[in-house]
């Protein structure tokens, strides 16, 4: 902990020279302009934040503070030689300090989590305990998220009385426990709403010492295949940072900004996340392909059985899930990393052939809707498929897993974002006669 304080540090100290540089050789040089439709239209190219953790290329994807996802893959540190994926916590070192670990570290921060992760008290587990289970889990996972904002370390020293400098300290310790809490809790929720409605008081929750973050949470939702290890790696690693802008990294920024601690704007977070046109469209997915499933019965599938299914969905008014993107313009390569996972272990899977048909003819029957910007394939389409093959059969449950990684990338910027003294975000609104007066001057 005490090497990644100082690393943070560092990269804080950095970052806020090259800023106060800027500020100072160029204070009003415009970067990007705002028309009548980006402000009715969401925004799409108006450039309003800086987040130094990611970028994302609308032709490219990612970079992970310039790498890309291939990169990450090959670059991070892996924990033992047998394992074909990067430890997913590397992530986080490296988007706090802008170094990549060594293993070495990584088992540091690895026994951390371990440690921070085993003290949850029982009275969090009561408190999951008294939500019922026919609560969506990404309620319960918002809820006990808010409820765990009395462990904040932050909103202790704030009232307190710290100086704002030393603001970023204290959100840099609830980021290291609201990660290495929030993998119990929610396996806590999956064990108890999916597997065994009647455990309490945390019940099979034991974390092991040896294993990383992203095993230990195979370990406790009853899983120790090295596969399903590794799968669950790629997920953590990959659905982490996705740039500031997206709903559910921009909700917790500004929530942020408002001071209120990391576990409240973590469930700001969680919550943008749950909407169908962000995280939960990884549940919807599934979903759309078990219905395919369902709908082809004893048939064999076919290219044309999925077209004609495909737009009889769209005729009803609904988005396909899973494709299309705000920013990105090419296949998310995140989808592709999935995909290649799922290509090389298990090819012969009953909804990665359906996948792999739709991969074909939907982005050809989007494209003939020339409003539709992107018809590719995004992060959502081919994560669920991942962990249906291995036994995680819940799509309500999807999004949790999105939420788990994501909590790396926002609580990242979180820190930064506090460390670099970012003041209260407050953008100005107007109402539609002030626009009009505008127009009608210009
Ligand atoms: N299926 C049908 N219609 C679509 C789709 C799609 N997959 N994607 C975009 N459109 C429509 C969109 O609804 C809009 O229609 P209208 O003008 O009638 O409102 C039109 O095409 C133009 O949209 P775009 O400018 O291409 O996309 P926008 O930036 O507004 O939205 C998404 C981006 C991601 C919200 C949109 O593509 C979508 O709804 N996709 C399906 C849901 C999904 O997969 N979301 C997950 C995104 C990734 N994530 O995890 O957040
Ligand atoms: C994400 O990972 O947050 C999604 O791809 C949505 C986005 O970037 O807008």
């Amino acid at each position: 902990m005490k090497l990644l304080k100082e690393k943070t540090y560092d990269c804080i100290q950095k970052t806020k020279e090259k800023l106060k540089s800027l500020v100072n050789t160029y204070p009003n040089t415009p970067v990007s302009v705002c028309t009548t439709t980006d402000i009715i239209g969401g925004l799409r190219n108006v450039i309003t934040l800086l987040t130094d953790t990611s970028y994302l290329e609308a032709g490219k994807g990612i970079l992970f503070r310039g790498k890309t996802v291939s990169q990450v893959i090959k670059e991070f540190p892996k924990w033992d030689d047998s394992c074909e994926y990067p430890v997913a916590e590397s992530m986080l070192w490296y988007l706090l300090t802008k170094e990549v670990p060594s293993i070495d570290d990584i088992k540091l921060l690895s026994k951390e989590l371990y440690y921070r992760g085993k003290e949850i008290p029982s009275f969090v587990f009561e408190f999951i305990d008294n939500i019922p289970t026919y609560t969506h889990p990404m309620s319960q996972l918002i809820s006990t998220v808010s409820y765990l904002e009395s462990f904040s370390l932050f909103k202790l020293k704030y009232f307190e009385g710290i100086s704002k400098a030393d603001y970023w300290k204290y959100i840099l310790e609830d980021a290291i426990s609201l990660i290495a809490h929030i993998n119990v809790i929610a396996a806590y929720i999956y064990k108890r709403t999916f597997i065994n409605n009647n455990i309490k008081k945390g019940e099979g929750m034991n974390l092991d010492i040896n294993l990383d973050w992203s095993s230990n949470f195979a370990k406790l939702i009853g899983y120790d295949d090295k596969c399903i290890q590794d799968m669950l790696r790629l997920y953590f690693l990959l659905h982490s940072d996705h740039e500031g802008g997206n709903a559910s990294a921009h909700a917790s920024h500004l929530i942020g900004s408002t001071l209120a601690n990391p576990y409240l704007s973590f469930a700001g977070c969680a919550i943008a996340l749950s909407g169908p046109l962000h995280g939960l469209a990884n549940q919807e997915c599934l979903k759309f392909l078990l219905n395919v499933k369902k709908h082809l019965g004893d048939s064999p599938l076919t290219y044309e059985f999925i077209e004609k299914y495909a737009k009889d969905f769209l005729s009803t008014g609904k988005v396909i899930p899973g494709y299309g993107h705000a920013v990105l313009r090419i296949p998310d390569p995140r989808f592709v990393a999935f995909r290649d996972f799922a290509l090389n272990h298990f090819p012969n899977d009953p909804i990665v052939k359906i996948l792999e048909m739709c991969y074909k003819v939907i982005p050809q029957i989007l494209s003939n809707n020339k409003k539709i910007k992107n018809p590719y394939p995004n992060v959502d389409c081919y994560s669920g498929a991942l962990l249906y093959h291995y036994g995680l059969k819940y799509p309500e449950y999807y999004t949790v897993m999105f939420a788990i990684s994501r909590s790396i990338g926002v609580m990242s910027q979180l820190v930064l974002n506090r460390g670099l003294m970012f003041p209260l975000e407050r953008p100005k609104s107007i109402d539609i006669n002030y626009l009009n007066s505008v127009c009608e001057q210009n």
